[in-house]
C-alpha cells in the first residue's frame, strides 16, 4: 500500500442521482437516449427513456438508438460519466490571474507531450470539445496573441460550456484506463461576488480537484521588488487588483460548505492545488538553488516524483510567507484537508507579453498541479 492509497476515492455519495452530467452538472439516476436517424420526424431532437438497458427504440421512427444523453440538457454523455470516472477540475482565481492561458496551454501540452510521455497515454477531446478548444484558446495563443479576459457565464451559454477530454492509457498491469476530464475555466468576474456565483455553484462542490491560481502580480511584496514596466506587461493591462485572492477562496469555501451541508469547523475534502501563475515574471526573486527552477521531472521519469512536489510546496510556502501573504496560507490551511503549492508559467521564461503579442508558449512546470491531483485521486500509478 502506498501513501497515496488513503486518498483513493471512497464509495460515491451523491445527492440526487448516480451520475453527474459533465455539461450542465445536474445529477440524475437514469440517462436517456436520442434518436439520430436523419429521416426521423423528431430530427435528432427526440429524447426518450430506455426500453431495455443499453438501447432504446425511438417512439417516432422505431429506429434503435445507442446514443446516451443527459435528461436535463440532452447533451451526448461520454461512457466514463456512466462508469463514474468523471473528474471535474475547476480552475478558479481572481481576474487576470492567468486561468485561461493556463487551461489553453495545459490542454495543448496534455495532448502533445504530457500524456504520451508520462504513460504513452492519449488525451482526446469528446464531441466538439477539441474544436471549441481550438477556436477559443489554441488558435490564438499558439499564433502569439494574448487571450482576452473571460466573459461572465451569466447570460453567456457558450462561455459556461466546459471542455471535456478523455485520458486513455494502459497501466503496468496492462489494464486500459479511461478518465473523463471536465475543465471549467471560470471567469474571474464570476468569483468575486457570492451572488454572482450561480454557475460556479453547480460544479464547484462536485469537483475532484480545484486548481486555484494565485496571481503574483497582485501581491504587493512581489510587485514592489520588480520593475514597473515588467509588472504592467505581466498584468495584462489590468490596473486594479483586488488583493491576493483571499475573498475568492472564502467565497469558494462557503459555496462548497453550503452545498454539502458542512459546518464551518469541518475541513473540505476536495484537494486544492494552489498554483502561482506567471512564474516567469518573478523567477528573479526565487533562490538560485531552488527546485522550482528546474524542469518538471514527472514526465521524463514516467512516474510522479513526490519528493520534487514536496520541495516545491515548501519553497512556495516560504516565499508566500516572506511576501507577507500569510492570510492566504492560513485560509487554505483552515479550510482544506489536502493542498499543495505549485508555481507554473504558461507562456514560459522570457516570454512576458508586450503589446499583446508573445512567442509560442514554452511552459514551465504546467503539468505539476494536474498530475498531482490525478495521483492523489488514485488515477495514476
Ligand atoms: N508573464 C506571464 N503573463 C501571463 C502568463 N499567463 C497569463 N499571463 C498574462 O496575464 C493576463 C491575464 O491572463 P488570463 O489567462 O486572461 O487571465 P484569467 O484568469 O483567465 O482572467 P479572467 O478571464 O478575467 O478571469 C494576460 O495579460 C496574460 O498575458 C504567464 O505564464 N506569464
Ligand atoms: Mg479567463
Ligand atoms: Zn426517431
Ligand atoms: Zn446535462
Amino acid at each position: 500500500m502506498s501513501i497515496f492509497d488513503i486518498f483513493k476515492p471512497k464509495p460515491k455519495m451523491l445527492d440526487k442521482g448516480n451520475y453527474v452530467c459533465p455539461y450542465c452538472f445536474e445529477s440524475f439516476d437514469k440517462y436517456m437516449f436520442q434518436c439520430l436517424n436523419k429521416r426521423c420526424n423528431g430530427k435528432g431532437e427526440r429524447v426518450f427513456a430506455a426500453s431495455q438497458g443499453k438501447q432504446a427504440e425511438c417512439s417516432e421512427c422505431k429506429a434503435i438508438s445507442y446514443t446516451k444523453v443527459c435528461p436535463n440538457c440532452h447533451k451526448h454523455l461520454p461512457d466514463s460519466t456512466l462508469n463514474g470516472e468523471n473528474c471535474i477540475i475547476s480552475i478558479v482565481g481572481s481576474r487576470a490571474s492567468g486561468k485561461s492561458h493556463f487551461v489553453g496551454v495545459l490542454i495543448h501540452e496534455m495532448i502533445r507531450r504530457i500524456a504520451p510521455e508520462y504513460n504513452k497515454g492519449s488525451f482526446e477531446g469528446f464531441d466538439d470539445s477539441f474544436l471549441r478548444y481550438q477556436k477559443v484558446f489554441e488558435d490564438k495563443i499558439y499564433s502569439g496573441y494574448q487571450l482576452e479576459l473571460s466573459k461572465t457565464a451569466m447570460n453567456n451559454k457558450d462561455v459556461s460550456l466546459p471542455y471535456i477530454f478523455n485520458y486513455k492509457f494502459r497501466t503496468r498491469h496492462n489494464e486500459i484506463k479511461c478518465y473523463t476530464f471536465v475543465f471549467f475555466d471560470t471567469a474571474g468576474e464570476d468569483l468575486h461576488d457570492l451572488s454572482n456565483m450561480s454557475t460556479v455553484n453547480k460544479y464547484i462542490y462536485k469537483s475532484s480537484g480545484i486548481i486555484f491560481l494565485l496571481d503574483p502580480m497582485s501581491i504587493p511584496g512581489v510587485v514592489d521588488k520588480l520593475d514597473k514596466d515588467w509588472v504592467s506587461r505581466a498584468s495584462g493591462g489590468l490596473q486594479e487588483h483586488d488583493g491576493i485572492a483571499d475573498s475568492i477562496i472564502s467565497n469558494v469555501s462557503r459555496l462548497i460548505r453550503n452545498a454539502k451541508g458542512m459546518k464551518e469547523e469541518q475541513k473540505i475534502d476536495i484537494p486544492v492545488a494552489a498554483v502561482f501563475s506567471k512564474y516567469d515574471a518573478f523567477e528573479q526573486l526565487v533562490p538560485e538553488d531552488a527546485t522550482v527552477r528546474r524542469t518538471s521531472p514527472h514526465c521524463k521519469k514516467g512516474m510522479f516524483d513526490d519528493a520534487d512536489r514536496k520541495a516545491v510546496d515548501s519553497e512556495i510556502a516560504s516565499l508566500l510567507d516572506s511576501w507577507g501573504a500569510r492570510s492566504f496560507t492560513s485560509q487554505l490551511e483552515n479550510n482544506y484537508k489536502t493542498y499543495s503549492y505549485f508555481a507554473v508559467s504558461a507562456l514560459g521564461l522570457d516570454n512576458n507579453p508586450s503589446s499583446h503579442r508573445f512567442d509560442k508558449p514554452h511552459p514551465h512546470r504546467i503539468e505539476d498541479p494536474l498530475l498531482w491531483l490525478m495521483k492523489i485521486g488514485g488515477k495514476l500509478e
